[in-house]
Protein backbone atom coordinates (compact mmCIF):
# COMPACT_ATOMS: atom_id res chain seq x y z
CA UNK A 1 0.00 0.00 0.00
CA UNK A 2 1.18 3.34 -1.17
CA UNK A 3 1.89 5.94 1.74
CA UNK A 4 3.43 8.90 -0.07
CA UNK A 5 0.77 11.49 0.38
CA UNK A 6 0.90 11.11 3.90
CA UNK A 7 4.51 10.55 4.15
CA UNK A 8 4.48 13.95 2.67
CA UNK A 9 2.15 15.75 4.80
CA UNK A 10 3.16 14.60 7.38
CA UNK A 11 6.53 15.82 7.27
CA UNK A 12 5.10 19.18 6.66
CA UNK A 13 2.93 18.97 9.51
CA UNK A 14 6.49 18.27 11.52
CA UNK A 15 7.50 21.67 10.86
CA UNK A 16 4.20 23.38 12.00
CA UNK A 17 2.75 21.18 14.66
CA UNK A 18 3.82 19.36 17.83
CA UNK A 19 4.69 15.93 16.65
CA UNK A 20 2.88 16.64 13.20
CA UNK A 21 -0.39 16.10 15.25
CA UNK A 22 -3.12 18.07 16.93
CA UNK A 23 -3.18 15.64 19.29
CA UNK A 24 -1.02 12.95 20.79
CA UNK A 25 -2.77 9.54 20.58
CA UNK A 26 -2.78 10.27 16.74
CA UNK A 27 0.96 10.05 16.17
CA UNK A 28 1.35 6.17 15.90
CA UNK A 29 4.44 6.51 17.80
CA UNK A 30 3.70 3.30 20.11
CA UNK A 31 3.57 1.54 17.17
CA UNK A 32 6.55 2.03 15.25
CA UNK A 33 5.14 3.86 11.89
CA UNK A 34 4.11 7.19 10.87
CA UNK A 35 0.11 8.02 10.98
CA UNK A 36 -1.98 8.12 7.79
CA UNK A 37 -3.96 11.00 6.90
CA UNK A 38 -7.68 10.68 6.72
CA UNK A 39 -8.88 12.07 2.96
CA UNK A 40 -12.94 10.72 4.16
CA UNK A 41 -14.49 8.44 6.20
CA UNK A 42 -17.79 6.73 5.27
CA UNK A 43 -19.30 3.77 7.39
CA UNK A 44 -17.04 1.42 9.18
CA UNK A 45 -14.52 2.56 6.50
CA UNK A 46 -11.51 5.18 6.47
CA UNK A 47 -10.30 6.16 3.52
CA UNK A 48 -6.40 7.81 3.64
CA UNK A 49 -5.10 10.39 1.41
CA UNK A 50 -3.16 7.80 -0.70
CA UNK A 51 -6.74 5.92 -1.35
CA UNK A 52 -5.74 3.01 1.51
CA UNK A 53 -9.57 1.81 2.99
CA UNK A 54 -9.08 1.15 6.41
CA UNK A 55 -12.10 -0.95 8.63
CA UNK A 56 -11.88 1.56 11.72
CA UNK A 57 -12.41 0.31 15.19
CA UNK A 58 -11.37 3.79 16.64
CA UNK A 59 -14.29 5.88 15.40
CA UNK A 60 -12.63 9.06 16.54
CA UNK A 61 -12.25 7.51 19.65
CA UNK A 62 -15.71 7.38 20.51
CA UNK A 63 -18.08 9.34 18.27
CA UNK A 64 -18.88 6.99 16.13
CA UNK A 65 -21.56 4.85 17.15
CA UNK A 66 -23.27 5.04 13.99
CA UNK A 67 -20.64 5.05 11.32
CA UNK A 68 -18.85 7.41 9.81
CA UNK A 69 -20.82 10.31 7.78
CA UNK A 70 -24.57 9.24 8.79
CA UNK A 71 -26.88 10.57 6.09
CA UNK A 72 -29.05 11.95 8.29
CA UNK A 73 -26.52 13.64 10.68
CA UNK A 74 -25.12 15.40 7.49
CA UNK A 75 -27.87 16.22 6.09
CA UNK A 76 -29.27 17.90 9.58
CA UNK A 77 -25.92 19.29 9.47
CA UNK A 78 -25.67 20.63 5.91
CA UNK A 79 -29.10 22.17 6.37
CA UNK A 80 -28.27 24.07 9.70
CA UNK A 81 -25.13 26.11 8.45
CA UNK A 82 -27.22 27.62 6.18
CA UNK A 83 -28.52 29.68 8.63
CA UNK A 84 -25.15 30.75 10.36
CA UNK A 85 -22.67 28.71 12.20
CA UNK A 86 -22.40 30.31 15.21
CA UNK A 87 -24.13 33.38 17.46
CA UNK A 88 -23.43 33.05 20.91
CA UNK A 89 -26.86 33.46 21.45
CA UNK A 90 -29.12 30.94 22.84
CA UNK A 91 -30.87 28.92 20.23
CA UNK A 92 -33.92 26.41 20.27
CA UNK A 93 -31.32 23.55 19.60
CA UNK A 94 -29.49 23.99 22.61
CA UNK A 95 -32.83 23.35 24.90
CA UNK A 96 -33.76 20.43 22.83
CA UNK A 97 -30.62 18.85 22.83
CA UNK A 98 -30.77 19.60 26.72
CA UNK A 99 -33.84 17.82 27.15
CA UNK A 100 -32.68 14.67 25.38
CA UNK A 101 -29.61 14.03 27.46
CA UNK A 102 -31.91 15.04 30.50
CA UNK A 103 -34.13 12.31 29.39
CA UNK A 104 -32.07 9.72 28.67
CA UNK A 105 -30.26 10.39 31.44
CA UNK A 106 -32.68 10.75 34.83
CA UNK A 107 -29.82 11.53 37.27
CA UNK A 108 -29.35 14.72 35.23
CA UNK A 109 -31.65 17.35 35.68
CA UNK A 110 -30.03 20.59 34.07
CA UNK A 111 -27.17 20.45 31.98
CA UNK A 112 -24.86 22.93 30.61
CA UNK A 113 -23.29 22.17 27.21
CA UNK A 114 -19.80 22.79 26.07
CA UNK A 115 -17.07 22.25 23.63
CA UNK A 116 -14.53 19.47 24.68
CA UNK A 117 -14.84 16.36 27.02
CA UNK A 118 -12.19 18.32 28.95
CA UNK A 119 -14.12 21.30 29.56
CA UNK A 120 -17.08 19.18 30.91
CA UNK A 121 -14.78 17.10 33.17
CA UNK A 122 -13.17 20.50 34.73
CA UNK A 123 -16.05 22.48 35.35
CA UNK A 124 -17.99 19.59 36.62
CA UNK A 125 -14.85 19.05 39.35
CA UNK A 126 -15.28 23.13 39.62
CA UNK A 127 -18.92 22.89 40.26
CA UNK A 128 -17.92 19.62 42.94
CA UNK A 129 -15.72 22.43 44.72
CA UNK A 130 -17.76 24.75 45.01
CA UNK A 131 -21.16 23.07 45.65
CA UNK A 132 -19.06 21.28 48.71
CA UNK A 133 -17.13 23.80 49.90
CA UNK A 134 -14.32 21.46 49.62
CA UNK A 135 -10.59 21.04 47.82
CA UNK A 136 -9.88 17.73 47.17
CA UNK A 137 -10.51 15.34 44.24
CA UNK A 138 -10.12 11.48 44.19
CA UNK A 139 -9.35 10.27 40.87
CA UNK A 140 -8.12 7.12 39.94
CA UNK A 141 -4.37 5.86 38.29
CA UNK A 142 -5.02 4.73 34.66
CA UNK A 143 -8.27 6.58 34.24
CA UNK A 144 -8.10 9.66 31.53
CA UNK A 145 -10.18 13.25 32.10
CA UNK A 146 -8.86 14.98 29.41
CA UNK A 147 -5.97 17.55 30.34
CA UNK A 148 -7.00 20.18 33.07
CA UNK A 149 -4.34 20.95 35.42
CA UNK A 150 -5.79 19.49 38.41
CA UNK A 151 -6.62 15.81 36.49
CA UNK A 152 -2.82 15.50 34.70
CA UNK A 153 -1.73 13.11 37.42
CA UNK A 154 -1.58 9.48 36.73
CA UNK A 155 -3.54 10.00 33.69
CA UNK A 156 -4.62 6.65 30.92
CA UNK A 157 -4.87 7.31 27.11
CA UNK A 158 -1.83 9.19 25.68
CA UNK A 159 -0.15 9.35 29.44
CA UNK A 160 0.35 5.57 29.53
CA UNK A 161 1.07 5.27 25.89
CA UNK A 162 3.80 8.05 25.48
CA UNK A 163 4.89 6.52 29.17
CA UNK A 164 4.44 10.00 30.63
CA UNK A 165 3.39 9.20 34.08
CA UNK A 166 2.56 13.36 34.94
CA UNK A 167 2.68 15.91 32.31
CA UNK A 168 5.25 19.07 32.67
CA UNK A 169 3.77 22.47 33.51
CA UNK A 170 1.18 21.43 36.30
CA UNK A 171 2.11 23.33 39.28
CA UNK A 172 2.81 21.35 42.05
CA UNK A 173 -0.30 22.71 44.43
CA UNK A 174 -2.79 21.49 41.80
CA UNK A 175 -1.47 18.01 42.11
CA UNK A 176 -1.48 18.60 45.54
CA UNK A 177 -5.11 18.94 45.68
CA UNK A 178 -5.73 15.51 43.65
CA UNK A 179 -5.34 12.57 45.13
CA UNK A 180 -5.03 8.96 43.26
CA UNK A 181 -6.68 5.86 44.02
CA UNK A 182 -6.25 2.43 42.41
CA UNK A 183 -9.06 1.41 40.10
CA UNK A 184 -11.36 -1.51 41.50
CA UNK A 185 -9.43 -1.33 45.20
CA UNK A 186 -11.97 -0.19 47.95
CA UNK A 187 -9.19 0.13 50.59
CA UNK A 188 -6.96 2.22 48.49
CA UNK A 189 -10.59 4.63 48.21
CA UNK A 190 -11.03 4.12 52.25
CA UNK A 191 -7.38 5.09 52.99
CA UNK A 192 -7.77 8.35 51.19
CA UNK A 193 -10.81 9.24 52.10
CA UNK A 194 -9.87 8.64 55.93
CA UNK A 195 -6.49 10.70 55.63
CA UNK A 196 -8.49 13.41 54.10
CA UNK A 197 -11.24 13.41 56.07
CA UNK A 198 -14.07 16.29 55.57
CA UNK A 199 -11.72 17.75 52.61
CA UNK A 200 -12.75 15.72 49.16
CA UNK A 201 -15.08 17.63 47.55
CA UNK A 202 -15.38 14.16 44.95
CA UNK A 203 -14.53 11.24 43.36
CA UNK A 204 -14.42 11.56 39.73
CA UNK A 205 -14.12 8.02 37.92
CA UNK A 206 -14.59 6.32 34.88
CA UNK A 207 -17.48 4.13 35.57
CA UNK A 208 -16.26 1.29 32.50
CA UNK A 209 -12.27 2.64 32.43
CA UNK A 210 -11.25 2.86 28.77
CA UNK A 211 -8.38 5.00 28.91
CA UNK A 212 -5.98 1.94 30.12
CA UNK A 213 -7.04 -0.04 27.74
CA UNK A 214 -11.41 -1.13 28.96
CA UNK A 215 -11.11 -2.17 32.56
CA UNK A 216 -14.50 -2.74 33.61
CA UNK A 217 -15.77 -1.87 37.47
CA UNK A 218 -15.07 -5.21 39.58
CA UNK A 219 -18.63 -6.16 40.93
CA UNK A 220 -19.39 -3.75 43.78
CA UNK A 221 -16.97 -1.25 42.89
CA UNK A 222 -19.07 1.42 42.03
CA UNK A 223 -21.76 0.59 44.24
CA UNK A 224 -18.96 1.00 46.98
CA UNK A 225 -18.08 4.34 45.55
CA UNK A 226 -21.63 5.89 45.46
CA UNK A 227 -21.34 4.52 49.25
CA UNK A 228 -18.43 5.64 50.88
CA UNK A 229 -19.42 9.32 49.21
CA UNK A 230 -22.42 9.55 50.54
CA UNK A 231 -21.19 8.36 53.81
CA UNK A 232 -18.44 11.08 53.61
CA UNK A 233 -20.07 13.77 52.00
CA UNK A 234 -18.58 13.99 48.86
CA UNK A 235 -19.81 13.99 44.91
CA UNK A 236 -19.82 10.98 42.76
CA UNK A 237 -18.61 12.27 39.31
CA UNK A 238 -19.34 9.57 36.61
CA UNK A 239 -16.94 10.64 33.72
CA UNK A 240 -19.16 9.28 30.92
CA UNK A 241 -17.06 11.33 28.04
CA UNK A 242 -16.70 7.59 26.46
CA UNK A 243 -19.54 5.23 27.96
CA UNK A 244 -21.98 7.76 27.97
CA UNK A 245 -24.14 7.13 25.38
CA UNK A 246 -22.17 3.82 24.19
CA UNK A 247 -22.72 1.40 27.12
CA UNK A 248 -26.39 2.19 26.58
CA UNK A 249 -28.84 4.77 26.03
CA UNK A 250 -28.87 6.17 29.55
CA UNK A 251 -25.45 5.84 29.84
CA UNK A 252 -23.20 3.65 32.90
CA UNK A 253 -26.17 3.93 35.04
CA UNK A 254 -28.45 1.96 33.20
CA UNK A 255 -25.87 -0.33 32.66
CA UNK A 256 -24.67 -0.70 36.13
CA UNK A 257 -27.67 0.44 37.92
CA UNK A 258 -25.50 3.04 40.06
CA UNK A 259 -26.40 6.78 40.39
CA UNK A 260 -23.86 9.46 40.56
CA UNK A 261 -24.76 13.58 41.46
CA UNK A 262 -22.88 14.85 38.43
CA UNK A 263 -21.96 12.97 34.76
CA UNK A 264 -19.72 14.25 32.21
CA UNK A 265 -20.83 13.61 28.29
CA UNK A 266 -18.73 13.95 24.95
CA UNK A 267 -17.91 12.17 22.18
CA UNK A 268 -21.44 10.92 21.14
CA UNK A 269 -23.78 13.11 22.60
CA UNK A 270 -22.14 15.68 19.98
CA UNK A 271 -22.56 13.21 16.95
CA UNK A 272 -18.84 13.68 16.07
CA UNK A 273 -18.84 17.44 16.79
CA UNK A 274 -17.07 19.32 19.10
CA UNK A 275 -19.51 19.48 21.84
CA UNK A 276 -19.92 18.08 25.39
CA UNK A 277 -21.43 18.17 28.95
CA UNK A 278 -21.71 18.26 31.89
CA UNK A 279 -24.90 17.70 34.49
CA UNK A 280 -26.50 16.34 37.20
CA UNK A 281 -28.54 17.31 40.49
CA UNK A 282 -30.55 20.49 40.06
CA UNK A 283 -29.47 21.82 43.72
CA UNK A 284 -25.52 21.11 42.43
CA UNK A 285 -26.26 22.49 38.98
CA UNK A 286 -27.80 25.46 40.45
CA UNK A 287 -24.32 26.80 41.68
CA UNK A 288 -22.79 27.24 38.26
CA UNK A 289 -22.97 30.82 36.77
CA UNK A 290 -24.91 33.27 36.12
CA UNK A 291 -27.17 31.23 38.36
CA UNK A 292 -25.06 30.55 41.36
CA UNK A 293 -21.01 31.64 41.81
CA UNK A 294 -18.93 28.85 40.07
CA UNK A 295 -18.14 30.47 37.04
CA UNK A 296 -17.74 28.86 33.56
CA UNK A 297 -18.18 30.23 30.21
CA UNK A 298 -17.78 29.27 26.37
CA UNK A 299 -17.92 31.23 22.98
CA UNK A 300 -18.68 28.57 21.11
CA UNK A 301 -20.89 26.62 23.44
CA UNK A 302 -23.76 25.20 22.73
CA UNK A 303 -22.99 25.39 19.19
CA UNK A 304 -26.07 25.45 16.89
CA UNK A 305 -24.15 23.35 13.89
CA UNK A 306 -22.50 20.91 16.91
CA UNK A 307 -25.82 20.67 18.97
CA UNK A 308 -27.69 19.65 15.50
CA UNK A 309 -25.60 16.81 15.11
CA UNK A 310 -26.00 15.66 18.74
CA UNK A 311 -29.35 16.08 18.36
CA UNK A 312 -29.64 14.46 14.85
CA UNK A 313 -27.62 11.59 16.88
CA UNK A 314 -29.42 10.87 19.79
CA UNK A 315 -32.77 10.92 18.50
CA UNK A 316 -31.20 8.17 15.90
CA UNK A 317 -30.35 6.28 18.78
CA UNK A 318 -33.59 6.75 20.99
CA UNK A 319 -35.41 5.69 17.84
CA UNK A 320 -33.78 2.56 17.17
CA UNK A 321 -32.40 1.11 20.85
CA UNK A 322 -31.76 -2.35 19.29
CA UNK A 323 -28.53 -0.93 18.13
CA UNK A 324 -27.09 -1.44 21.83
CA UNK A 325 -27.93 -4.96 21.30
CA UNK A 326 -26.09 -5.11 18.16
CA UNK A 327 -23.18 -3.59 18.58
CA UNK A 328 -22.83 -5.63 21.74
CA UNK A 329 -23.04 -8.90 20.32
CA UNK A 330 -20.27 -7.96 17.38
CA UNK A 331 -17.99 -6.77 20.19
CA UNK A 332 -18.62 -9.82 22.01
CA UNK A 333 -17.58 -12.06 18.64
CA UNK A 334 -14.93 -9.95 18.89
CA UNK A 335 -13.84 -10.63 21.96
CA UNK A 336 -14.25 -14.20 21.63
CA UNK A 337 -11.64 -14.21 18.34
CA UNK A 338 -8.94 -12.26 20.67
CA UNK A 339 -9.89 -15.36 23.94
CA UNK A 340 -9.51 -17.85 20.96
CA UNK A 341 -5.48 -16.67 20.68
CA UNK A 342 -5.12 -16.70 24.12
CA UNK A 343 -5.09 -13.02 24.83
CA UNK A 344 -6.27 -11.21 28.16
CA UNK A 345 -9.87 -9.61 26.51
CA UNK A 346 -11.57 -7.08 28.71
CA UNK A 347 -15.54 -6.10 27.53
CA UNK A 348 -17.88 -3.80 28.59
CA UNK A 349 -21.34 -3.89 26.31
CA UNK A 350 -19.54 -2.34 22.60
CA UNK A 351 -16.10 -1.09 24.36
CA UNK A 352 -13.24 -4.10 24.43
CA UNK A 353 -9.61 -4.67 24.60
CA UNK A 354 -7.41 -7.43 24.48
CA UNK A 355 -4.50 -6.77 26.36
CA UNK A 356 -1.02 -8.67 25.72
CA UNK A 357 -0.29 -10.03 29.34
CA UNK A 358 3.12 -12.27 29.75
CA UNK A 359 3.36 -15.47 30.26
CA UNK A 360 -0.60 -14.89 30.32
CA UNK A 361 -2.22 -18.39 30.15
CA UNK A 362 -4.98 -19.20 28.26
CA UNK A 363 -6.54 -21.40 31.01
CA UNK A 364 -6.55 -18.13 33.06
CA UNK A 365 -9.60 -17.04 30.85
CA UNK A 366 -13.19 -17.48 31.37
CA UNK A 367 -14.73 -19.74 28.99
CA UNK A 368 -15.56 -17.67 26.09
CA UNK A 369 -18.96 -16.64 26.89
CA UNK A 370 -21.98 -16.77 24.79
CA UNK A 371 -23.67 -14.20 23.22
CA UNK A 372 -25.90 -12.86 26.53
CA UNK A 373 -23.05 -11.93 28.69
CA UNK A 374 -22.31 -8.19 28.45
CA UNK A 375 -19.08 -8.52 29.69
CA UNK A 376 -16.01 -10.34 29.45
CA UNK A 377 -13.16 -9.61 32.57
CA UNK A 378 -11.98 -7.78 34.43
CA UNK A 379 -8.77 -10.09 33.59
CA UNK A 380 -6.11 -6.28 33.21
CA UNK A 381 -8.18 -4.80 36.67
CA UNK A 382 -5.86 -1.52 36.82
CA UNK A 383 -3.00 1.22 35.62
CA UNK A 384 -0.39 -1.66 37.30
CA UNK A 385 -1.84 -4.34 35.48
CA UNK A 386 -2.16 -2.57 32.22
CA UNK A 387 1.50 -1.26 32.63
CA UNK A 388 2.80 -5.17 33.03
CA UNK A 389 1.85 -5.94 29.38
CA UNK A 390 3.73 -6.27 26.05
CA UNK A 391 3.84 -3.44 24.13
CA UNK A 392 6.08 -4.65 21.09
CA UNK A 393 3.84 -7.13 21.45
CA UNK A 394 1.03 -4.72 20.87
CA UNK A 395 2.91 -3.12 18.11
CA UNK A 396 3.07 -5.97 16.33
CA UNK A 397 -0.31 -6.96 15.98
CA UNK A 398 -1.18 -3.65 15.18
CA UNK A 399 0.46 -3.53 12.38
CA UNK A 400 -0.58 -6.97 11.09
CA UNK A 401 -3.86 -5.61 11.38
CA UNK A 402 -3.48 -2.11 9.47
CA UNK A 403 -1.56 -4.63 6.78
CA UNK A 404 -5.04 -6.28 6.45
CA UNK A 405 -6.93 -3.29 6.28
CA UNK A 406 -7.91 -3.57 9.57
CA UNK A 407 -7.31 0.02 12.02
CA UNK A 408 -7.45 -0.56 15.89
CA UNK A 409 -6.33 2.24 18.38
CA UNK A 410 -2.59 2.74 18.09
CA UNK A 411 -1.93 2.04 21.68
CA UNK A 412 -2.68 -0.72 24.34
CA UNK A 413 -4.04 1.47 26.50
CA UNK A 414 -7.11 2.35 24.44
CA UNK A 415 -10.50 0.78 23.76
CA UNK A 416 -11.88 -0.87 20.22
CA UNK A 417 -15.23 0.53 19.63
CA UNK A 418 -17.87 -1.20 17.66
CA UNK A 419 -20.22 0.85 15.47
CA UNK A 420 -23.78 -0.06 14.05
CA UNK A 421 -21.78 0.13 10.63
CA UNK A 422 -19.89 -3.13 11.74
CA UNK A 423 -21.63 -5.23 9.65
CA UNK A 424 -21.53 -9.02 11.17
CA UNK A 425 -19.89 -9.54 7.83
CA UNK A 426 -17.45 -7.53 8.53
CA UNK A 427 -17.60 -8.81 12.43
CA UNK A 428 -16.59 -12.14 10.77
CA UNK A 429 -13.42 -11.26 8.19
CA UNK A 430 -12.38 -9.31 11.45
CA UNK A 431 -12.39 -12.52 14.09
CA UNK A 432 -10.20 -14.34 11.20
CA UNK A 433 -7.98 -10.96 10.47
CA UNK A 434 -7.06 -11.17 14.30
CA UNK A 435 -6.01 -15.15 14.38
CA UNK A 436 -4.10 -14.65 11.79
CA UNK A 437 -2.37 -11.23 13.11
CA UNK A 438 -2.04 -12.68 16.36
CA UNK A 439 -0.66 -15.99 15.60
CA UNK A 440 1.85 -14.46 12.88
CA UNK A 441 4.32 -12.56 15.58
CA UNK A 442 7.20 -10.19 15.48
CA UNK A 443 6.83 -6.98 13.18
CA UNK A 444 8.68 -3.45 13.49
CA UNK A 445 10.40 -2.10 16.08
CA UNK A 446 8.63 1.07 17.72
CA UNK A 447 11.11 3.92 16.41
CA UNK A 448 12.15 6.95 19.36
CA UNK A 449 10.39 10.04 18.85
CA UNK A 450 10.41 11.17 14.81
CA UNK A 451 12.61 13.96 14.38
CA UNK A 452 12.60 16.99 12.18
P1 LIG B 1 -11.65 15.62 25.00
O1 LIG B 1 -11.16 16.87 25.68
O2 LIG B 1 -10.53 14.91 24.27
O3 LIG B 1 -12.86 15.84 24.13
O4 LIG B 1 -12.16 14.61 26.14
C1 LIG B 1 -11.28 14.29 27.20
C2 LIG B 1 -11.72 12.98 27.84
C3 LIG B 1 -12.38 13.02 29.06
N1 LIG B 1 -12.80 11.89 29.67
C4 LIG B 1 -12.59 10.67 29.10
C5 LIG B 1 -13.07 9.44 29.79
C6 LIG B 1 -11.92 10.58 27.85
O5 LIG B 1 -11.70 9.37 27.30
C7 LIG B 1 -11.48 11.74 27.20
C8 LIG B 1 -10.74 11.71 25.88
N2 LIG B 1 -10.47 10.43 25.33
C9 LIG B 1 -9.32 10.34 24.49
C10 LIG B 1 -9.17 8.89 24.01
N3 LIG B 1 -8.99 7.96 25.04
C11 LIG B 1 -9.39 11.29 23.36
C12 LIG B 1 -8.41 11.06 22.24
C13 LIG B 1 -7.33 12.08 22.23
O6 LIG B 1 -6.83 12.46 23.33
O7 LIG B 1 -6.97 12.50 21.12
Amino acid sequence: MSEERSKQLFAKALERIPGGVNSPVRAFWAVGRQPFFVERAQGPWIIDVDGNKYLDYVCSWGPGILGHSHPEVIEAVQKVCEKGLTFGAPTAGEVELAELICTCVPDVEMVRLVSSGTEAVMSAVRVARGFTGREKIIKFSGNYHGHSDGLLVKAGSGFMTHSVPDSAGVPAGYAASTLTAVYNDEKSVRRLMEENRGQVAAVVVEPVAANMGVVPPKAGFLEFLRRITEEEGALLIFDEVITGFRLALGGATQYTGVHADLHTFGKIVGGGMPLAAYGGRRDIMACVAPLGPVYQAGTLSGNPVAVTAGITTLKILMDDQGIYERIDRRACRLAEAFLKEGLAVNRAGSLLSAFFVPGWDVEQTDAVYAGERRENGPFVKNYEDACGCDRQAFADYFNRMLERGIYVAPSQFEAMFVSDAHSDGLIQETCRKIGESVRQGAGKPPVEKFSD
